[in-house]
């Protein structure tokens, strides 16, 4: 009789360690539901209604910095026993595996200037075509003198140079107009015992709430725990949308009602970070652009109220290569509202101005640190100068 009572504890013992083994990773960041003791305004999308929420003394909560007391959903605290999740891979060399992606802008720029520079003796018409290529893809017209000035002096070489010589030669004048030194480090990480806080900002359509999901697995890929917050109250679906891509990595999304305050959700993803001390609470927020001073409004509300629990560390500023000047445009709206530490160019996969990256970068003087180049979950690389001007020339 002890016997099968011995064996039968054992048994219930491994079974408790096997479930809690496979769901070890959707609790890391979801075990920070138990607030509702704490008296905070946390509810679950299948839980019971949350009670009102109790006055706080003002000073370091939502309530005390003159917002509305706001409902903020969690999912479940347990995800169902046996979800599998995505593992992306780290993110190191994934431009130098995405770069043929960078197709319509080799054809039109590297194959353009390779077909110009391969020719005999270049005249002034030829030196003129090699502007024009530059300038149609976007490159700027500083760069583009600078790189036509540059070649000019070595045209004694271009002269001899075999295919793979000018080839080389392109793919290093290019490399030097993206910034080559530019510090692309993303502020992602811990700093003073509390989570790296990234705000994701942009006009709609621009590709943040995508990119916020993608961010999430590159984050994950690289070893990091990340919690999501949907601060883009305004349409439920793109808290849906970015709930979505969370599941799939076993990433915990914040998000609040229906348009609901922004800077609330914010502020309770933020905090929800701090608690269960993860690397990162990666911000998507609403991308209106009523007025100036509605969006300064706004996104100054957003990144003061979370500061109360977190600095934010990085800001990203999402812009749609194909939308060419009206994209660096609007930019300088959002650039004027928050201090923007880096720009994530989405769509090169779509365009054949591959050039605007230097553009961006010279007229904006902030470093591109992301790139996008298609629709699938792991297609937005860490940005490296090199990688993308070899995308650009293409392959021999
Ligand atoms: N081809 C391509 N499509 C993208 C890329 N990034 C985003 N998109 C698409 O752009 C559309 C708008 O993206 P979304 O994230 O909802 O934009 P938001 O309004 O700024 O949040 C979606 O259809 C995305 O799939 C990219 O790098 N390449
Ligand atoms: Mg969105």
């Amino acid at each position: 009789m002890e016997f099968v009572l011995i064996a039968i504890a054992i048994l219930v013992v491994a079974l408790i360690a096997g479930v809690s083994l496979l769901v070890g990773r959707g609790r890391r960041t979801v075990r920070l539901d138990d607030d509702d003791a704490a008296g905070t305004t946390l509810t679950r999308p299948a839980g019971p209604p949350a009670p009102p929420a109790p006055p706080v003394p003002s000073g370091s909560t939502a309530s005390g910095l003159g917002l509305p007391p706001e409902t903020v959903e969690l999912p479940p605290a347990e995800p169902e026993p046996g979800l599998v999740f995505d593992t992306p891979l780290p993110s190191a060399g994934r431009l130098v595996r995405l770069r043929s992606r960078l197709a319509r802008s080799q054809s039109s720029l590297g194959r353009g200037l390779l077909t110009v520079l391969a020719r005999e003796k270049l005249t002034e018409d030829d030196w003129e075509e090699v502007e024009e290529t530059l300038l149609a893809a976007d490159v700027g017209i500083a760069a583009t003198t600078q790189i036509v000035e540059r070649l000019r002096t070595q045209s004694m070489v271009l002269a001899t140079a075999s295919g793979a010589d000018l080839r080389e030669l392109l793919v290093r004048e290019l490399t030097g107009v993206l910034g080559p030194d530019l510090d692309r480090t993303l502020g992602t990480t811990r700093h003073e015992g509390r989570p790296g806080v990234v705000l994701v900002v942009g006009v709609n359509g621009a590709g943040k709430t995508t990119t916020v999901g993608k961010l999430a697995r590159v984050l994950v890929g690289d070893g990091k725990s990340v919690i999501l917050g949907a601060a883009d109250t305004f349409r439920a679906a793109a808290a849906d949308q970015l709930e979505t891509w969370g599941e799939r990595v076993g990433v915990l999304t914040v998000r609040g009602r229906e348009g609901g305050d922004p800077a609330a959700v914010a502020f309770e993803a933020v905090r929800t970070g701090v608690e269960a001390e993860v690397d990162t609470v990666v911000v998507d927020t609403a991308g209106r652009l009523h007025t100036k001073s509605g969006l300064m409004d706004e996104l100054g509300k957003v990144k003061r109220v979370v500061e109360k629990q977190s600095p934010v560390t990085e800001v990203l500023l999402v812009l749609d290569a194909t939308t060419g000047q009206n994209g660096v445009v609007q930019a300088r709206v959002f650039t004027e509202a928050v201090t923007v530490t880096g720009v994530v160019l989405t769509k090169l996969d779509g365009t054949a101005k591959g050039g605007i990256v230097v553009r961006v970068q010279q007229e904006l003087g902030i470093p591109v640190k992301l790139i996008g180049l298609g629709e699938g979950p792991d297609d937005l690389a860490p940005f490296e100068p090199r990688a993308f001007a070899e995308g650009l020339v293409g392959e021999a």
